[in-house]
């Protein structure tokens, strides 16, 4: 019988795994579901490195195994191995083949990054250094409304903005959003709302202004594919439209203190309606909150702190007469 060369082998090897590989990038199922614009993007380089790493993989492991296999040990076979010392073609292919890959790799991704609006190729001036308040270690309102009257009037350059097929096009929604050891505050400025969770209406072009009060956080949305830093003093942006209606994680990925695996929130994508009503719900509910705290009893007179009181017992006219 005449053998088969081991050209021919090797092309039919090449083919399958080719064949193999481009499968297992568009089946592998290791991301979590897309719901956001920009994901598919982020989506189509992590196939492309999933095809390359299982072809490279499965290339590897086969060689391995079949040269164990191959040149294994032989009965009655004391003999030493053939002396090979070093194949300068072999080195330099072996060598050429990942340099070439990672160029690629590298050119693709600054371009998928340049897609989702992370290079700003229309402004190179240096970002301005935003005056922020010193430390604040506790997470509270007060904190929070303090860093809503020093949020910078500037547009923040750093961050993921507006993609390239609309780069002057502002926003539909900005919210701000401040990282703190360790919590997120997330505010509406163009309705004076505030929550500990984002909420956005579903197909709205967002834009978040990140700041931070004390260290450097992360905030990444996995379902959206996005992550941006939060940087103390540096004011980043993120901007990105949500695809599908539903709850998705919000997780602090910047080792940022003792709790930070504590610091997650939630992105809820509403449909536009529901959206409006969140909103409209929260304007009112926050705007009695402010009244009633804006109350100082110390600035009242005795009748006018006791009115509520008085009034509920049926006993006005004798705080009156005093
Ligand atoms: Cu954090």
């Amino acid at each position: 019988m005449q053998q088969i060369p081991v050209s021919l082998l090797t092309l039919v090897a090449g083919v399958v795994i080719t064949l193999f590989s481009l499968w297992v990038g568009q089946h592998h199922s290791l991301l979590p579901e897309q719901a956001s614009q920009q994901a598919p993007l982020v989506d189509g380089f992590f196939n492309i490195m999933v095809t390359i790493a299982t072809a490279l993989f499965v290339v590897v492991e086969g060689t391995i195994l079949i040269f164990l296999w191959k040149f294994r040990h032989r009965q009655g076979d004391d003999t030493d191995g053939a002396p090979v010392e070093g194949n300068l073609p072999l080195e330099v292919f072996w060598t050429a083949i990942p340099t070439i890959i990672v160029i690629v790799l590298g050119i693709y991704s600054v371009d998928v990054y340049g897609r989702m609006g992370g290079l700003d190729t229309h402004n190179h001036a240096p970002s301005h250094v935003a005056q922020m308040p010193g430390t604040a270690l506790a997470a509270t309102w007060n904190d929070a409304s303090g860093m809503e009257m020093a949020a910078p009037v500037n547009e923040p350059e750093i961050g993921i903005g507006a993609a390239s097929d609309r780069p002057q096009k502002p926003a539909d929604l900005a919210v701000d959003v401040t990282g703190m050891q360790f919590a997120w505050i997330f505010n509406y400025p163009d309705s004076g709302v505030m929550s500990s969770e984002l909420h956005v209406p579903v197909g709205a072009d967002v834009q978040l202004n990140l700041a931070a009060t004390d260290v450097i956080h992360s905030l990444w949305v996995p379902q959206f594919r996005l992550k941006q830093d939060a940087i103390p003093g540096i004011p980043t942006k993120l901007r990105f439209v949500a695809t599908k209606v539903g709850n998705y994680p919000i997780v602090c990925t910047e080792l940022c203190g003792g709790y930070h695996g504590s610091m997650r929130s939630q992105v809820v994508v509403h449909t536009p309606a529901e959206f409006e009503s969140w909103l409209a719900e929260n304007r009112i509910a926050q705007q009695e909150l402010k009244q009633a705290v804006a109350v100082n009893p110390a600035e009242l007179s005795t009748s006018d702190f006791l009115a509520p009181y008085t009034q509920k017992m049926g006993i006005e006219s004798i705080v009156h007469s005093h």
